[in-house]
Order: structure tokens, then sequence, then C-alpha cells
């Protein structure tokens, strides 16, 4: 298993499947999401509408997965974080059920590689340290709660800032 902190730009990254930091309407929007959607091209937003017309979107903690357009990747897992409230509206849980959602929707897909971008930590205001060891806590236990069927082989984190980067790496020196 090996889990990566790099900086950068997720659309650029060559795995199975990109995380977006998506909202619950699928239909697109800034930050990461935007990016996502400008780099892959349209297939994708066509893959997010065909999902609401089926389910009505996706929850905050959900995850749905499409093709990745013309991304280097085969798949976007498109979650939706929780908007940051001061802490008082189970925003750490949600959280939470974004990553497991989405490690258990890529083992359905049985992907090997794939790369998160600090979820709700931008437009969504969620603190960077606790978003960071949310992440890097819910990786661990998901990894050890899943040796036998897990098909995930490499995990990056992306972070586009200093900040991010700097606290990602330091939370992983725990569980390494
Ligand atoms: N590559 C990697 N990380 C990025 C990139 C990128 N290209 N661009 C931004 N980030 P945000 P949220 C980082 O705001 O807080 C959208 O409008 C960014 O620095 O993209 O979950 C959606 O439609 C931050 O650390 O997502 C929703 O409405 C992290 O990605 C809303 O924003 C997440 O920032 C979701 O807000």
């Amino acid at each position: 298993m090996s889990i990566q902190v790099v900086q950068g730009d997720i659309t650029k990254r060559t795995v199975d499947v990109i995380v977006n930091a998506a909202n619950s309407s699928l239909l697109g929007g800034g930050g990461v999401d935007g990016a996502i959607h400008r780099a892959g091209g349209k297939e994708i937003l066509e893959e997010c509408v065909k999902i609401r017309n089926q389910q009505g979107g996706c929850q905050v903690g959900e995850a749905v997965i499409t093709t990745a357009g013309q991304l280097p990747a085969s798949y976007v897992i498109h979650t939706v974080g929780p908007v940051w409230n001061g802490g008082v509206k189970e925003e750490d849980v949600h959280l939470k059920n974004c990553y497991r959602n989405t490690y258990l929707l890529a083992n359905k897909y049985k992907v090997v590689s794939i790369a998160f971008p600090s979820i709700s930590t931008g437009i969504y205001k969620f603190p960077k340290p606790l978003a960071a060891e949310i992440a890097v806590s819910e990786t661990a236990r998901y990894v050890e709660t899943h040796l036998l069927e897990n098909t995930i082989k490499k995990i990056e984190f992306i972070c586009f800032d200093e900040e991010n980067y700097s606290l990602y790496v330091e939370r992983l020196k725990c569980y390494l």
C-alpha cells in the first residue's frame, strides 16, 4: 500500500479514480469541482445529470461515480462534503462518511489507485486540521477493516495549498 501527499492540481493525476468535492446538485460549481468539470469535459456533467434524474442528486456524505471524460483517470467519484457550521451539525460525521462511502464505491469498481482533494476545506470552510485528521484516520480505518477484499493499492492526497500539504504530512506520520 502506497499513501502519498502531493501538492498540486488533482486534474493532472494519472490514477484510476479522481475524487470530486461536489455539491448535492451534482451540476458542478467552483473550486475543485469546477476544475474537474472543465478539464474532464461534458461527458462528466452528462452522467451527473443522469444520476440526478434517477436519484435526485447526492446527499451530504454520500458518493456517486461517473466517467472521468477527458481526464487521465478512469472514473470520478463525486462526494458531497459538509458545509462547516461551527461543528454543531455533525459535520465531522458527514465528512467521515464522504471518505467511507468513496472507498466502498471505489472498491466496488475494483480500482487500484485513487486521488483525493481535501474535501470541504475550500468553499465549505471545514477547518483544515480536523479535515486532514479525518481524511487520514478514515483511510487507515478503511485499510485496516477491508484487508481481504481491498483492491486499492495507491492513495494520493492532493493538496492545493501549502497549509494542507503540511497538515497531511504531519497527520500521516502518526500512522506510518
Ligand atoms: N486540485 C486539488 N485541490 C483543489 C483544486 C485542484 N484543482 N482546486 C481547489 N482545490 P473546494 P469544498 C482544493 O472549494 O470546500 C464547489 O463549488 C481547495 O484548495 O473545491 O468541498 C462545489 O460545487 C480545498 O482545499 O470544495 C461545492 O458547492 C479543497 O480543494 C463546494 O465548492 C476543497 O475546496 C464544495 O466546497
